[in-house]
């Protein structure tokens, strides 16, 4: 779809700058996930920017749109802090990618940041199954999981695993948590009751909320971010299923709403699928330059 993407930029961008030409951009970037408003914003800025710079040539065009689009995206590599507990603290709704994505994580760290003591934390005890999953991505890469029943109260499962990372002085835990519950209001209650948990359990703290997001369910993932980050504050976006039928514009969407960078990009479904987060490469896959 990215490539789908650049290929009509590329028919676009043959034609005469006209009124026409900025309403097939603004087409295009609405159909690529951005969403209408912040394509109407972009193709005005595009317009006025055009007008007032002199840009005549399509190349010229298309520089400037990246720099526009650009500017909306904010990139931040997450890391973990040493001589301190770092808790990450995994969000989103069912099937988004959340467990598969902190095994993915906890390889990373691992492997790319030769972080040792990583365990991970079954918050997710609504269905039985993640208990499973969870315990299967820790024997994969090699940590410990703390977990209890499936049932069980998922900020106990959180402070114990807090609790028994401060005695084994480990470094990072990557705690699960569930995508759905009875209810809405459950789930966000539930959620802020972990995330007090947290914030009274560990004094120097290095805890980031991290919302998952799979792109293939495009402006969507936008109302997501919005809900869960009205529920606890999220610092950061994993983007999941990057090489499904993705178009990748939520986002600039996402960023330009909420001011919350982007860590990862999840590529597929493998251990080694999930890559830190670059601007840079991502602007100029989306445009293909
Ligand atoms: N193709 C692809 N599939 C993914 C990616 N991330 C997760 N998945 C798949 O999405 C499904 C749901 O993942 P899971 O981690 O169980 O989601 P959770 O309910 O949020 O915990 C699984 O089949 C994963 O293998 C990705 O980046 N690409
Ligand atoms: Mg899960």
């Amino acid at each position: 779809m990215l490539k789908s993407f650049s290929n009509k930029l590329k028919n676009i961008f043959t034609s005469n700058i006209d009124e026409n030409f900025y309403e097939d951009m603004e087409d295009l970037l609405v159909e690529s996930d951005l969403g209408a408003s912040l394509a109407i914003e972009i193709v005005n800025k595009l317009r006025e920017n055009s007008k007032k710079n002199r840009i005549k040539s399509l190349e010229g065009l298309k520089s400037e749109l990246k720099t526009i689009i650009s500017d909306y995206i904010i990139e931040e590599e997450l890391l973990v802090e040493s001589g301190k507990l770092n808790l990450f603290l995994f969000l989103g709704v069912n099937g988004v990618g959340k467990t598969t994505t902190i095994g993915r994580v906890a390889n990373y760290f691992k492997s790319v940041h030769g972080i040792e003591k990583i365990v991970l934390s079954a918050g997710d005890t609504f269905r039985a199954a993640a208990i499973d999953q969870l315990k299967i991505h820790g024997e994969r890469t090699g940590n410990r999981v703390v977990s209890q029943q499936h049932g069980a109260d998922p900020g106990a499962v959180i402070f114990d695993t807090i609790k028994s990372a401060q005695a084994k002085n480990e470094d990072l835990i990557l705690a699960d948590t569930a995508g759905r519950m009875h209810n809405r209001l459950n789930l966000i209650k539930e959620l802020e009751k972990i995330n007090k948990i947290v914030l009274n359990a560990i004094e120097d703290q290095n805890y980031k909320k991290i919302l998952v997001i799979d792109c293939t369910t495009g402006q969507n993932g936008l109302n997501q971010a919005l809900q869960f980050n009205e529920a606890v504050k999220i610092d950061g976006v994993v983007l999941t299923k990057y090489d499904s039928s993705a178009k990748g514009g939520i986002i600039p969407s996402i960023c330009s709403k909420l001011k919350i960078p982007f860590y990862f990009i999840g590529m597929g479904e493998g251990l080694n699928d999930l890559k830190p987060f670059k601007k840079e490469e991502y602007i100029n896959e989306l445009l293909g330059l």
